[in-house]
């Protein structure tokens, strides 16, 4: 089988890259490293340097794997991504190649249009290039739970059956985001939908909560193949900014009350999911959607874990309510489904004490290399430039 993967330098798409060749994949990457420019641009970089994909492969080539092909390049090129297609003639291929900060899409004019251009253009060239050279292609788009929203009802895998006016009916759950991000990946989904209908394309749209975490068995081969690990306002979500933040001795930064709720998941089981999906295509004309996620949790839940955890191993740790820099319900109801994957095998890794101990201790190695002034906000919902 042979499986490409769009995004392959970023957080998930380089451990997913791994995985796949251990698993006795074909593996080929795309990246124009997009996320390393915008961190660099808006200070955000990496807690610890990885290297470019070149030198990744050949490092995870050293440890005995097979060797993975690197394309340096644009998916939004059509010109370039319809080469590549033609080139590997994938399988399956997995589509991460996208700005995945909210509050990046929120921070002015440029930053809006280069998310709306960047996601809309990757996806379509994506959809485009399965039409065009390799139509049985199982597309794997990580999409987002952020696209539902929080809605007063509960949020259903995908669909929902509507009962109108006495005559009964199927449609995408609705989507509501509070980010232009978030937005971008509700345009996606109609994207993808639109051509499963009309042309048959099949696809698994895999709508992921908040990812945590560091550690995968190839990852943790050579600390040059683990993931780009960001803990800074833009690129870094919650759970892993609160370890950075209890090692750094910094209040964890709840945004407003702190009851927004999220489902979490272990990158290890990001990395499960994948594999699953791709085991199991979907039939041709299909849009399958899962919520990929493990545990919900509250903001402030978080803390309160991660700060008992870290007083423990002995940690000076605070929370702080900030001024909640988003524009975002602060207190709901959540109750997603999220049994699909589940049925399919998957198998959590749940945020427990030793999870939160082995990441502590992890960060504590990499203590150094932490910029406080990457922790607090620096983009707001309301003063966009
Ligand atoms: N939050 C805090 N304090 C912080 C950072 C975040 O209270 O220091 C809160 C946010 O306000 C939000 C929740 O924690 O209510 C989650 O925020 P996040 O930054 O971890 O996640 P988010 O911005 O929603 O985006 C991340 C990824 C994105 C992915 C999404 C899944 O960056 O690519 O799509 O998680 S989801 O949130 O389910 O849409």
């Amino acid at each position: 089988m042979k499986a490409l993967i769009l995004g392959g330098d970023g957080y998930l798409g380089w451990p997913t890259a791994m995985r796949f060749a251990s698993n006795g994949y074909d593996v080929s990457v795309v990246d124009n490293y997009l996320r390393r420019d915008i961190a660099s641009e808006t200070d955000s970089s990496a807690l610890v340097e990885t290297p470019r994909l070149p030198d990744r492969v050949e490092i995870f080539a050293t440890h005995g794997n097979s060797r993975i092909r690197v394309f340096e390049g644009s998916c939004c090129d059509w010109e370039f991504i319809a080469g590549v297609f033609d080139d590997v003639k994938p399988d399956c291929v997995i589509h991460f190649a996208e700005q995945p900060s909210a509050p990046y899409s929120m921070r002015g004019l440029d930053e809006a249009r280069l998310t709306l251009k960047n996601n809309i253009d990757s996806t379509f060239n994506l959809i485009w290039c399965v039409i065009r050279f390799q139509p049985e292609c199982h597309i794997i788009k990580l999409g987002t739970m952020g696209e539902y929203g929080t809605p007063n009802i509960d949020i259903e895998e995908g669909w929902i059956d509507i009962d109108h006016k006495g005559r009964q009916d199927r449609f995408l759950f609705p989507r509501q985001a509070s980010s232009l991000y978030h937005t971008s990946k509700i345009l996606d989904t109609d994207l993808l939908w639109f051509y499963a209908r009309l042309y048959g394309i099949r696809v698994t749209d895999l709508m992921q909560g908040p990812v945590y975490g560091i550690s995968t068995p190839e990852a943790d081969l050579d600390e040059r193949l683990m993931p780009n690990f960001h803990y800074d306002d833009i690129f870094g979500t919650v759970v892993n900014r609160f370890i950075v933040q209890a090692v750094a001795g910094i209040p964890l930064t709840v945004y407003g009350a702190g009851n927004q709720v999220r489902g979490y998941l272990n990158i290890l089981d990001t990395l499960q999911c994948l594999e699953l999906a791709a085991a199991s295509p979907p039939g041709q004309g299909e849009l399958r959607i899962f919520n990929q996620f493990t545990e919900t949790f509250s903001v402030n839940e978080l803390a309160t874990h991660i700060a008992d955890v870290a007083t423990g191993m002995g940690l000076a740790v605070e929370i702080a309510h900030l001024e909640n820099p988003r524009q975002e319900s602060e207190g709901h109801y959540y109750n997603p489904a999220h049994s699909g994957l589940r049925e399919l095998g998957l198998q959590p890794h749940p945020l427990t004490d030793d999870v939160i101990k082995h990441f502590l201790g992890w960060v504590g190695e990499n203590k150094g290399n932490i910029r406080e002034e990457r922790i607090m906000p620096r983009v707001t919902w309301r003063n966009a430039r």
